[in-house]
């Protein structure tokens, strides 16, 4: 066997038997590793803070923290460093865990020398392999943050935490001033920042529910506002089968006459159970129904026949360069008149440009809404025309 020159790995070994990383200890000296040994996880997850490790090495059952939990709390803030778990008493959870928060091994006690030092081996290098991978990608600028389920929770739970809500108004065409607000989620978590990022961390975090309740809780309450505006609030399709949705909206119920709910064309309703029931008992509660995203998805009609929505929103798709486009100004056209005689309020987003707006007056939209009038802020901006 060749003699590995010293420095050839720094390793952290957490164990609550004391006999256990003593003996490995002295293995890894012998073969050139530097290894440091800690009996609980807090003291091995504070030293790990303070220095940076080629390698963990934790024993998975020990009192307070274990091995899993430490597992866990080292990808908040590491996402590359190897950690491998061992334990005397395998478990399907504690393997299924393992594999969720990104180990590399989990490996059985008591661990063959040779096969310990072997992994410790491929471990250091696949250490030094994702280093260097992540400094390629910040060089070019496309770390995308691909990351573990850990790294996920905690940014998702940040972006929780900082979550925000920016109004854009939404003008009467007739009159050219304010008619509403939609809400639209923000988050103060930079690498969440945008609604698209949050709802699929929330998505594969199986967190839509909080995600949404939070939200929502936050611009109901600015229905509490002593005004007439009308509130535009996007749902999910997973928020129809959630009963915090009823619940939310039940505890305001005198302002919901000024609130519509969203529900976007992208994703078909098919996949909601009992959709049309549900729509039926949110409009029972006062508030009206829109369809999102119109034109953008999905063409189908079964949202129309489920949703018997009071607004339908043109998606900015077909309303961008609207007044250039001979073939998106006869599809607005008659997309408006065929909503207006269904008894439909059209309304048109993503208006950017004094020419679209004017194609839109002339068509004879209901509602405009888009960055020509406003942008979605902070505060409740008064909208130019
Ligand atoms: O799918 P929905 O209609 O809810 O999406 C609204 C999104 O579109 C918001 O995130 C908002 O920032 C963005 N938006 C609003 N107005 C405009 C606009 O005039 N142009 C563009 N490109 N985006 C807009
Ligand atoms: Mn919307």
């Amino acid at each position: 066997m060749s003699v590995i020159p010293p420095s050839s790995g720094r390793i952290l070994l957490v164990d609550d038997e004391i006999a256990i990383t003593t003996a490995l200890q002295k293995l890894l000296a012998t073969h050139g590793f530097v290894a440091e040994a800690f009996s609980n996880a807090k003291d091995a997850l504070r030293r790990a803070s303070e220095v940076d490790f080629d390698v963990i090495v934790t024993d998975i059952s020990m009192p307070d923290m274990d091995g899993v939990q430490l597992l866990r709390r080292i990808r908040e803030h590491d996402l590359d460093v190897p950690v491998i778990l061992f334990t005397g008493a395998p478990t399907l959870e504690s393997a299924t865990e393992a594999v969720n928060y990104g180990a590399l091994q989990y490996l059985l006690k008591p661990v063959p020398t040779k096969e310990f030092l072997d992994v410790i081996r491929r471990a250091v290098q696949l250490r030094r392999l994702a280093a260097t991978k992540r400094a390629a990608l910040n060089e070019l600028g496309t770390n995308a943050g691909e990351g573990t389920r850990a790294a996920l929770e905690a940014a998702f739970e940040r972006a929780l935490e900082k979550l925000w809500i920016a109004f854009q108004p939404i003008i009467s065409a007739g009159s050219g001033r304010l008619f509403g607000y939609e809400a639209l989620m923000r988050s103060g978590e930079p690498s969440l920042r945008q609604p698209e990022a949050l709802l699929d961390a929330a998505e594969r975090l199986g967190r839509l529910g909080d995600l949404s309740h939070r939200a929502r809780r936050l611009a109901l309450a600015a229905l509490a506002e002593d005004q007439d505006w009308t509130l535009f609030l996007n749902l999910h399709p997973h928020d129809l089968s959630d009963d915090a949705l009823l619940d939310d909206l039940l505890e305001c119920p005198d302002r919901l006459g000024r609130l519509v709910l969203e529900v976007t064309e992208r994703a078909s309703l098919d996949s909601v159970p009992a959709a049309r029931t549900k729509i039926a008992s949110l409009r029972e509660t006062g508030c009206r129904i829109a369809i999102d995203d119109l034109g953008a998805g999905y063409a189908g009609l079964s949202s129309f026949i489920q949703l018997e929505p009071d607004v339908v929103k043109i998606d900015m798709s077909l309303v961008h360069d609207a007044d250039k486009s001979g073939v998106k100004r006869r599809l607005i056209r008659s997309l408006t008149e065929v909503c207006q005689d269904l008894g439909y309020c059209v309304l048109a987003e993503g208006v950017e440009t004094t020419q679209e707006r004017d194609l839109l007056l002339d068509v004879g939209c209901d509602l405009l809404q888009g960055y020509r009038f406003g942008r979605p802020d902070r505060r409740f901006v008064a909208p130019s025309w």
